[in-house]
């Protein structure tokens, strides 16, 4: 088990576009295994394997504060969606900024799980919101690219200047 470096906006490694897993092997089940670690550990409710400069078409979500429903959604689709809903989305790459996001209500989505069996379920509210939130990441989409440009680059010049106090590497 490890906890994986995530990596910040403005980083261009973001806006990579995920691969389809070809084959859920021992090296896709231990990245499932590190990216629930690291969501946990962050914490967050959920996580892209795009976050952790991983390309490959991996999410994992647990919306439960006991760590009580983790999922894992491999090469993820939503094949419907109904309604609207707006909510405050955070993101773990856009530490300490939260801002509103319309998005589907009710999603359904097809995956395959971390023992490569193929699966789908219905999702609605927050749970709904997170799965198209990770799945935006896999298709390099940010939650900040639906806000103003004005706030957008607020926020990339803040978390600009949190990178270079820290010693991370800004690319
Ligand atoms: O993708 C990510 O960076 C994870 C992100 C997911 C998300 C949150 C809210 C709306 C949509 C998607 C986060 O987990 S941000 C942190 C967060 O929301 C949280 C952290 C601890 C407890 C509860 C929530
Ligand atoms: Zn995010």
């Amino acid at each position: 088990m490890a906890i994986l470096e995530i990596l910040h906006y403005p980083d261009p490694r973001l806006r990579n576009e995920a691969l389809p897993v070809e084959e859920v092997d021992l090296e896709i089940k231990k990245l499932v295994t590190d990216m629930f670690e690291t969501m946990y550990d962050a914490p967050g409710i959920g996580l892209a394997s795009i976050q952790v400069n991983v390309p490959k078409r991996v999410i994992v979500v647990d919306i439960t504060e006991e760590h009580e429903q983790p999922l894992c959604f491999i090469n993820p689709e939503i094949i419907s969606k109904d309604g609207e809903e707006e909510m405050d989305e955070g993101c773990l790459s856009v530490p300490g900024f939260y801002e509103t996001v319309q998005r589907a209500d009710k999603i359904r989505v097809k995956a395959l799980n971390e023992k490569g069996e193929e699966f789908e379920m219905d999702a609605e509210g927050l749970l709904s919101v997170c799965i198209q939130h990770e799945i935006d990441h896999l298709d390099g989409k940010l939650f900040v690219d639906y806000i103003s440009p004005l706030k957008r680059n607020r926020i990339r010049k803040k978390l600009e200047k949190d990178s270079k106090k820290s010693g991370r590497k800004v690319l």
